[in-house]
């Protein structure tokens, strides 16, 4: 089934970005089967008990590809892929591409109601998961959503717990067939489509080309600075754009490194395969970071090889961003990037004051960024406003904008000129760098009187004894909203009252309406499929607590 049109930039910008020599006519293909022919019996990755050199992942790809130009696979049908990060990932991925087959990728979090969306959304021809990960049986789900979903003709699955296939289930270990030659992709085709980052509603899809993403992506493996000796732990989810991306498992892969894939980021998994593999590079989002640095000291693991921690996904207060790097004896980078395009990185050479208060300087001199008010006009520089961006890898509209949800989700998150709506609260420092201050309507609206929730934050994670904060807004029957802030403490055993969080806010010397109206301690976070702090979970607990709370 061919993929539906994408929405394109027009083709004079196009011919730019080819004669800027961002998009290179590449495909992914053609990227390992060259990686290969340089690197081959380097090693590439190695996840569980598997140790892959180029030569192997390569081959393994090719004969995936025709194992799946054999079910009937083809080019441009979309396959959603739910897998964890094992090395068969990487496998079925390269396959597709190199078939011109559309990766789907969904979140191994992800459970029925969203799988049942992407594959919908996608107009998927297969749906491809494990047997089980983490409890959850995936290959049962997925004979559920492929009753639901008319397009879907195969499941297939990649048995990871010992299961039986489940009827009618093919096994992706009999797709392993005997290679030969298949035509491949265009450079400029859609490669794969890749999930919102949303924290709140359903995640839409997002197409990236071959072009686009590995512009993005060899870019990015220059900023970080990757040579042949990186090692790079994949941390996150292995579908997530942050770890495949920037730079990621593909820009590792690009400069001819070796990526270990981590089964679970708790900080005993991670630091122990951080000193067994001597890992020199890896990324995760703040509250793992605050796990990291607290556990490191004491967990008693080496981790003297890590050069850089990249923290993204999620604002990181600055308290956190400066006790990282001391507590794990490595450099840090901030990372502001989203599915959709544009990724900003702080400079592995730039003063500490830029990579602690800041998130960092777009990938590319051809990343158009505004900030702008309420009327889509620029704010005087240096002030906050709205983030507009457009750019040689950021799309320019969702998928598929045939269905008319879609056309009119485009139309509200892109202007007319091709922009794309971050929904981010930025401001530009006078050197270039974005200061990331909030989500455009996250903030609690206190009966008119109006107060960002990161700004309550920063304030309570100043507290020695907070590890992290969360501020909501919860309905008031007199105000409309008033604040609640969650706070996972330090020592769980030695947490901060309530009402001492309060008196310690008020005696930074604030508005009132920036002391939270409610402190709620927790043991940990609600996250979202990447691991970052779901604040619609967060509203919907205390709003729910409210309701049982009513006399
Ligand atoms: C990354 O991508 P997504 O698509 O999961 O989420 C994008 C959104 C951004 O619009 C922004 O709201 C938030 O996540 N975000 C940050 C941030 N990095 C992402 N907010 C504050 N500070 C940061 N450093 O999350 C993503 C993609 C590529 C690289 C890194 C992260």
């Amino acid at each position: 089934m061919t993929a539906a049109p994408v929405v394109g930039v027009p083709e004079n910008t196009a011919e730019r970005y080819r004669a800027a020599g961002y998009w290179v006519g590449e495909t992914f293909g053609e990227l390992l089967a060259a990686r290969a022919a340089e690197h081959g019996e380097r090693e590439a990755l190695t996840g569980g008990d598997a140790r892959w050199s180029y030569r192997e992942l390569d081959e393994r790809a090719s004969a995936m590809a025709t194992g799946f130009a054999d079910l009937g696979v083809g080019k441009g049908d979309r396959v959603v892929v739910q897998l964890p990060n094992v090395p068969e990932f990487l496998e079925v991925v390269f396959a597709l591409f190199r078939l011109g087959a559309v990766p789907v990728f969904a979140l191994p979090a992800h459970r029925e109601t969203e799988l049942r969306h992407i594959a919908e959304q996608a107009g998927a021809v297969a749906l491809l998961t494990s047997d089980a990960h983490e409890g959850f049986a995936a290959a049962e789900a997925a004979v559920r959503v492929a009753a639901a979903v008319p397009s879907v003709r195969h499941r297939i699955v990649c048995v990871l717990d010992g299961r039986d296939l489940t009827e009618g289930a093919v096994d992706l270990a009999a797709l392993r067939a005997t290679a030969r030659a298949l035509p491949g992709p265009a450079a400029d085709d859609l490669a794969f489509l890749q999930l919102s980052g949303g924290t709140t509603g359903l995640p839409k899809l997002i197409p990236r080309t071959h072009d686009d993403y590995l512009y993005s992506v060899r870019a990015s493996a220059e900023i970080c600075e990757l040579t042949r000796d990186t090692v790079y732990l994949v941390a996150l989810p292995a579908a997530h754009n942050f770890p495949m991306s920037s730079p990621g498992f593909f820009g590792v892969l690009h400069v001819g490194g070796r990526v270990v894939l981590c089964p679970r980021p708790d900080a005993a998994t991670a630091l122990g395969l951080i000193e067994r593999e001597r890992v020199t590079f890896t990324g995760v989002v703040p509250p793992l970071a605050a796990l990291w640095a607290q556990a490191a000291p004491t967990a008693g693991f080496d981790v003297s090889s890590l050069a850089v921690l990249q923290v993204g996904g999620a604002r990181c207060a600055p308290e956190l961003a400066k006790r990282i790097g001391p507590a794990l004896g490595c450099a840090v980078q901030q990372v502001f990037g989203m599915a959709e395009g544009l990724v900003n990185y702080t400079r592995l050479d730039d003063p500490e004051d830029l990579v602690v208060n800041t998130q960092g300087r777009p990938i590319s001199p051809d990343d158009e960024i505004r900030v702008v008010d309420d009327n889509d006009d620029d704010v005087t520089p240096g002030e906050i406003g709205a983030l507009l961006t457009r750019g040689p890898y950021t799309i320019r509209g969702y998928y598929d904008a045939t269905r008319p949800d879609v056309a009119a989700h485009n139309a509200a998150s892109f202007t007319a000129d091709g922009f794309y709506r971050t929904g981010d609260l930025v401001r530009m420092t006078p050197e270039g760098y974005l200061v990331v201050s909030g989500r455009v309507k996250d903030q609690i609206n206190r009966g008119g009187e109006k107060v960002a929730a990161d700004e309550i934050e920063n304030h309570l994670i100043a507290h020695p004894g907070v590890l992290d904060a969360a501020v909501v807004a919860m309905p008031d029957p007199y105000l409309g909203e008033r604040s609640c802030a969650f706070v996972v403490a330090v020592d769980p055993d030695a947490a901060p009252t309530p009402a001492q969080l309060r008196a310690f806010v008020r005696g930074r010397g604030v508005a009132a309406v920036t002391v939270p109206d409610r402190v709620e301690v927790v043991a940990a976070f609600p996250e979202t499929g990447v691991g970052k702090t779901s604040k619609r979970d967060l509203r919907a607990a205390v709003a729910a607590q409210l309701r049982e709370e009513k006399p």
